[in-house]
């Protein structure tokens, strides 16, 4: 009961912000091993426009989760290529709950 509490309040005090939250697909060329999907979730989450970045080596996708309308795809395409791989394609997906 006291979590369900906590957690209620905490929903509450959270930035305006956080709600807009957006989830992207990308689809990624050239990740052959964990290492590149080690490297690509390390680069992409040093960004400040992403709060999170699952990468799945089997679906060849990366997930990613941005703070609201300021993500700026073209610069996280630019991040995938620095980082060695080929976005081919970038999704939006439903916005994140
Ligand atoms: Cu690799």
């Amino acid at each position: 009961m006291n979590r369900f509490l906590a957690m209620i309040i905490s929903f509450t005090l959270l930035p305006t912000g956080t709600a807009l939250a957006e989830q992207y697909e990308i689809v990624i060329h050239g990740m052959t091993c964990a290492f590149c999907v080690d490297g690509l979730q390390r680069s992409l989450e040093k960004r400040p426009d992403i709060t999170s970045a699952e990468v799945s080596l089997r679906h060849r996708k990366v997930r990613i989760t941005t703070p609201g309308e300021s993500a700026d795809l073209e610069a996280i395409r630019q991040t995938v290529i620095d980082a060695g791989f080929t976005p081919v394609n970038i999704e939006r997906l439903a916005d994140a709950p």
